[in-house]
């Protein structure tokens, strides 16, 4: 099967594959902090912690270019249960502030040593924020690879997940994306698509 994605001077184009006749899977190497659509039917998703307060990496990232009222927007988040605003596997949404997308949808990845099923957790951090998402009416997502960074999950495993869960909302979007930020995981995710889905010419 043929790929559409092209590689120019060292920086990789997009890989886009057809989900349905009407969603396109679009991967890219880059900065989710900095994606966005149209900033009004848009929103990125932040791998965060049970706290929604920040940290670092992608959700680092991402606080950073939206600014303080986003920490403010994820402290009115009711608590669930001490210190934790969104279970493991779960999403929560809030505007996207000074972020170029509209929407910010957090989600709780698992921790690939700690936790005793974390494909299962992994698959509810993907349903649950394209839950929020559709019910949000958002029309554009971009994920980042939820947990394979500070959360340690294997990036093939973890790819794997990722993109058979998409699938499964195919009618539900115009696009989502895949933003990773580094050449090594871009690959795996390309690799994967292309075991899983139709390439687009
Ligand atoms: N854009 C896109 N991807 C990024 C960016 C960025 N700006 N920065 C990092 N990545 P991680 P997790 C990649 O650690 O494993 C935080 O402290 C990164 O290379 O951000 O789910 C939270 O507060 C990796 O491939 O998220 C939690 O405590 C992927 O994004 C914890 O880390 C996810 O890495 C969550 O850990």
């Amino acid at each position: 099967m043929s790929s559409s994605s092209k590689k120019t001077g060292g920086v990789h184009d997009l890989g886009i594959f057809k989900l349905s006749d009407c969603c396109l899977l679009k991967i890219s190497e880059g900065d989710i902090s900095q994606w966005f659509i149209n900033g009004s039917s848009d929103a990125i998703v932040n791998p965060a912690n049970e706290r929604m307060l920040g940290g670092g990496g992608a959700d680092g990232a991402i606080h950073r270019a939206a600014g303080p009222q986003l920490r403010e927007a994820c402290y009115k988040v009711p608590e669930v249960r001490s210190g934790v605003r969104c279970p493991t596997g779960e999403a929560r949404i809030t505007p996207g502030f000074k972020l170029p997308a509209s929407h910010v949808i957090h989600t709780v990845g698992p921790i690939y040593d700690v936790h005793s099923n974390p494909a299962a957790l992994l698959r509810s951090s993907y349903k649950n924020s394209l839950s929020v998402a559709k019910e949000n009416n958002i029309q554009y997502i971009a994920f980042p690879a939820i947990s394979c960074g500070v959360f340690g999950y294997p990036f093939e495993e973890a790819a794997t997940v990722a993109i058979s869960t998409i699938k499964e909302f195919a009618n539900d979007f115009k696009e989502v994306h895949f933003v990773l930020f580094a050449d090594d995981i871009y690959s795996v995710w390309l690799k994967k698509a292309k075991e899983l889905l139709q390439a687009q010419e």
